[in-house]
């Protein structure tokens, strides 16, 4: 047994709460069938491309008799991506149901993410081993990883690896991108009759895999619950030191969902929303505007605090942003970058960029911190290509807001003073303990995805709905994965995917946010969310997002 702190002692005994319908024991489980499904968009070309998988209907489970075929299972699970708190229960749901139908089924793990699969890297699951990670956070109990599971050379393989133990179905926990490739590889198997069964989990920190069945991605209520409760620890030191303004980075590769959800928790003086940066489409002057009209405002009143949270994906949002990031990336294609590396000095670099950008992006660029130009430079991917994640970009926006107080101080429209402190929340709370909410949701995501095995579905998503409502009364069932996919551009080719959720600008959480920020801005409101509970009273431990509840109307 690892060294285990009074905390993880406790979590290990946690009972996750089923699905009322799926808590009378594996025998009385039976399933309905629902409607047949279309994919979001593009129905002609993803039926073309999913002969076998297409179409499926929605299933919802049931209390009443088991009519599942009696057959061992071999089951194999993979953790695809960015860790996201709950992945353990995930695995532990799935083991129970397995073994509460059939002492003999096994439940194989492949170790590092996708990539287990393909070099047949795994363990076998056993009550010991599996009960050290009972509620508690991180993938470390197989290990995630972030290869791709996409081409026809590695579902060959993979198929191998399954006939080589007999597997009967795999089970892939992932983020948008590895659903995609679970329904691509459903697809392959079902083709090649290889026997073998594909289920989906929704799993990411970001949000942003969800839609009208799914309501939420797993992992969102407890790294937002973590970030909120840090952010409102330092909104508290701001109101209480009055002397700084905090910049604060908060994940979330692309939407601005976790964003939007620690506003709604804390009540800062500014959230940034990515989504209607593109649609305003703003300029990063326009935005750092924005911002200093808040501490302008602020420090004239004598408030010289605030807390500004941004997200992560903020500046590819920004028009004119990406169209500098597209000039780079081509500035240095090639053997360009050689020439590029060769350039000693700052200065020798700068003037090479000067004659490389176009007059719109070197006026973008010009106007860029120095640290951050650089970085642009500096920070690049296997491809070449600037890594947008890690652009400092709650220090390029307090640097372009204190170079506009400087003026507004010379015009005599500010009197304030602006010091400010940065911090970036992402790491700190993909493997926190998961919250009740994700304790229970992820273990019925597993116990749930053996049970869409069992009854023989492939290329399904294990879906529980009703979220927002106590365990008790979530639905169970199963949506066929191509219902969520349409066709989009990527690389350069026409690619059937799972539709990426954005922050939706006409939704409600942010139409909530957006009807209080003025005065969020420039009084002081925030609110103190504190650390996530795990035993209490129900209305502390039991919360779900605000974003869950707003979209629920509730
Ligand atoms: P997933 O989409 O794989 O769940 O990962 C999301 C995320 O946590 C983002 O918020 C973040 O930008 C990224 O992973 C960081 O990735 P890495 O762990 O590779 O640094």
């Amino acid at each position: 047994m690892m060294n285990i702190s009074p905390l993880q002692k406790e979590r290990l005994q946690y009972n996750p709460k089923l699905p009322g319908m799926l808590r009378n024991g594996i025998s009385e489980i039976c399933v309905k069938e629902g409607k047949e499904t279309e994919s979001v968009a593009d129905q002609a070309k993803i039926k073309e491309l999913f002969p076998n998988t297409y179409g499926k209907r929605e299933i919802t489970f049931e209390k009443g008799q088991n009519t599942s075929l009696a057959k061992k299972q071999v089951v194999g699970v993979i953790l695809s991506g960015g860790q996201a708190p709950g992945g353990h229960n995930v695995v532990c749901g799935l083991y129970d149901a397995l073994k509460a139908t059939n002492k003999e089924n096994v439940l194989y793990g492949f170790k590092g993410g996708p990539s287990g699969l393909l070099e047949d890297d795994y363990l076998i699951f056993d009550d010991e081993y599996i009960d050290q990670f009972r509620n508690t956070g991180g993938f470390d109990i197989i290990g995630s990883g972030r290869t791709k599971l996409e081409t026809r050379e590695q579902f060959a393989v993979a198929a191998e690896v399954c006939k080589k133990h007999g597997i009967t179905a795999i089970v892939i926990i992932g983020g948008d991108d590895s659903n995609t490739n679970a329904a691509v590889l459903a697809e392959y198997f079902a083709a090649h009759e290889t026997g073998v069964q594909v289920i989906g989990c929704p799993k990411t920190i970001d949000g942003d895999l969800k839609n009208e069945d799914i309501e939420c991605s797993f992992g969102f209520d407890t790294a937002t619950k973590t970030y909120s409760e840090l952010i409102g620890n330092i909104e508290r030191d701001a109101n209480s030191a009055k002397k700084y303004w905090h910049f604060i980075k908060v994940m979330g590769r692309s939407a601005s969902h976790v964003a939007l959800e620690c506003a709604l928790q804390t009540q800062p003086n500014i959230c940034l929303i990515g989504e209607e940066v593109a649609e305003k489409k703003m300029s990063l002057s326009a935005i750092a505007d924005y911002i200093t009209d808040a501490v302008a405002e602020r420090g004239n009143n004598g408030m010289n605090f605030g807390v500004a949270i941004i997200p992560e994906g903020i500046v590819e949002f920004v028009p004119e942003f990406s169209v500098l990031i597209a000039e780079i990336n081509e500035l240095l294609a090639g053997e360009k970058a050689e020439e590029f590396n060769s350039l000693s000095t700052w200065k020798e670099r700068y003037a090479f960029i000067e004659k490389g950008l176009t007059r719109q992006s070197m006026d973008v660029f010009a106007i860029l911190p120095e640290s951050i130009q650089q970085q642009l430079f500096m920070e690049r991917d296997p491809h070449g290509n600037v890594q947008v994640s890690l652009i400092e970009s709650e220090k390029l926006f307090s640097a372009l807001v204190k170079a506009k107080l400087a003026e507004r101080k010379k015009a005599g429209t500010y009197k304030g003073k602006f010091s400010a402190l940065h911090h970036f929340f992402g790491y700190e709370g993909r493997c926190a303990f998961p919250s009740n909410f994700d304790a229970d949701y992820c273990y019925s995501l597993g116990y749930n995805a053996f049970m869409l095995i069992q009854y023989g579905y492939n290329g399904y998503l294990s879906q529980i709905s009703n979220l927002s409502k106590p365990a008790e009364e979530w639905v169970a069932g199963g949506m066929p994965i191509t219902k969520m996919m349409n066709i989009e551009r990527r690389h350069g080719e026409d690619k059937p995917v799972i539709r990426k959720a954005l922050v939706e600008l006409d939704g409600n959480p942010f139409k909530y946010f957006a009807a209080h920020r003025e005065k969020w801005a420039v009084e002081t409101c925030y609110t103190y969310p504190g650390a996530i509970q795990y035993y209490g009273p129900s209305d502390v431990c039991d919360q779900t997002t605000r974003t869950l509840a707003l979209e629920k109307g509730e």
